[in-house]
């Protein structure tokens, strides 16, 4: 088989480039190591920046996130037993929108399947070669045969414990890496949100937040110790630990049920430098992870396939390298700029073993300028609703 992008990985960096793509006439096979049923399953991301919104338009597949996602002008932090609402809209003029990752990839797979795009799932083995010449292909296996996908570019976007990367390593690939001792602990369940916005706590007995997927659906997370299992957590336990990190107005206002997903994920941040390798691109988690405090990760693969689409598209329509050769730099300064701001976020929620007295009254004192100042409570709202992108002159990018 031949194509100009085989795009490895179907997650929504996967879906998202591939939609570009197809839409503007550029041939790409997806290649899916699990099922779309499996894919389908994970319950992630929650929080769309504006950029990313646009790009979900861009891609045709905007319709379903404007008809039921929830719009948010702002969100909630807490501490030492109070509420502050941060106003996104009011110091930046833009808002967030809450739409889970889940929705955002049945958008896209929907539309793929409308537009004639083709997905292989069950792909196993999948191997990048000859990235660094002329001609690229990738190899998989399904159905008991190996399969060749001849092509000019190879988009590993296949998340942290994917095939590109790995077949990257020894090649000059530089990583960063913070892994933190604690996890957070996710629910869902189909109980009212406990707040029409996010909110965000610290308490001494470490973090919490309260999200949402609809008027109806709640998110809602505790960190938890590493070493802590799923089955040690009964629902009961779960609610009670939840109220007794929140201020009390709003423990007192938590709608308890059964949940319907439980689990517990790790918090890492992690960069792989550069995110070009001859003609292998790496997007979204296969090049970076950030700890979800910040509500980052399914944007900056938003905004890698940005560059990398624009930069395919000026290949083929335009005859220019440019966009492709700036692809690595341009998406790690975005990349390093969220990773610092999840750093930040997780260190100043968290509590961790060395925290102590002193650390959580540090905490609450950075909290408390936050919001009471202006310039530090602009700050962290313009890094929340998204930083620019880096668009060529005289082109419009998604945030203007
Ligand atoms: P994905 O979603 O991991 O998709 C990668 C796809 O590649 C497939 N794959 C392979 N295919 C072929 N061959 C192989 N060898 C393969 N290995 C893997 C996988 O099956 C999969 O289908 O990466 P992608 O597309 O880059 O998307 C990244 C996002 O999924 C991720 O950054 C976010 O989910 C992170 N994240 C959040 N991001 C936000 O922007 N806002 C949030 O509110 C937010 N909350 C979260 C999160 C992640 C979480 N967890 C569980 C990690 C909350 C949580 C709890
Ligand atoms: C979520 O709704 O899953 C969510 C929201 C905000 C975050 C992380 C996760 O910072």
């Amino acid at each position: 088989m031949r194509t100009q992008v085989a795009i490895i990985g179907s997650g929504p960096s996967g879906l998202l480039l591939g939609q570009l793509l197809t839409n503007a006439g550029i041939d790409n096979v997806i290649l899916e190591r699990v099922t779309k049923d499996y894919v389908l399953g994970r319950i992630r991301a929650g929080v769309l920046e504006d950029g990313t919104t646009r790009m979900l338009d861009e891609a045709k597949a905007g319709e379903r996130m404007h008809a039921q996602g929830l719009p948010h002008d702002g969100f909630d932090l807490t501490f030492a037993g109070r509420h502050h609402r941060i106003d996104l809209f009011e110091l930046t003029g833009r808002r967030v929108t809450v739409y889970g990752q889940t929705e955002v990839t049945r958008d896209l797979m929907d539309k793929r399947e409308e537009t004639g795009g083709l997905t292989i799932y069950e792909a196993a083995n999948v191997t990048p070669h000859d990235f660094d010449e002329a001609k690229p292909y990738v190899t998989y296996e399904k159905d008991g045969a190996t399969h060749r996908v001849d092509c000019d570019f190879i988009a590993g976007c296949d998340g942290f414990h994917g095939a590109s990367r790995k077949a990257v390593e020894g090649n000059g690939l530089d990583v960063f890496e913070r892994v933190y001792p604690f996890g957070w602990l996710g629910i869902v369940a189909d109980v009212p949100p406990v707040s029409h916005e996010l909110i965000y706590a610290n308490h001494p007995r470490g973090f919490a937040l309260c999200s949402m997927r609809s008027n109806t659906r709640s998110r809602y997370y505790v960190q938890c110790a590493l070493d802590e299992k799923v089955e040690e957590w009964s629902d009961d336990r779960f609610w009670d630990e939840l109220r007794r990190r929140l201020p009390a107005e709003s423990a007192a206002a938590v709608t308890t049920g059964p949940s319907i997903e439980k689990s517990i994920a790790p918090l890492r941040s992690f960069v792989a430098e550069p995110m070009r390798f001859g003609r292998l691109f790496l997007v979204g988690d296969a090049a970076h992870i950030v700890p979800p405090t910040g509500a980052k990760g399914l944007n900056l693969a938003a905004s890698d396939v940005r560059y990398l689409f624009d930069g395919l598209r000026e290949h083929y329509q335009e005859r220019s390298e440019a966009g492709l050769d700036a692809y690595s730099a341009k998406a790690l300064a975005r990349v390093w700029k969220a990773e610092r701001f999840s750093w930040w976020m997780t260190n100043t929620m968290h509590r961790f073993p060395d925290t102590g007295a002193f650390g959580q009254r540090i905490q609450e004192a950075e909290l408390d300028y936050l919001v009471h100042s202006r310039a530090a409570s602009t700050s962290l709202a313009e890094n929340y609703v998204g930083l620019p992108y880096q668009v060529a002159e005289g082109k419009t990018g998604p945030t203007g």
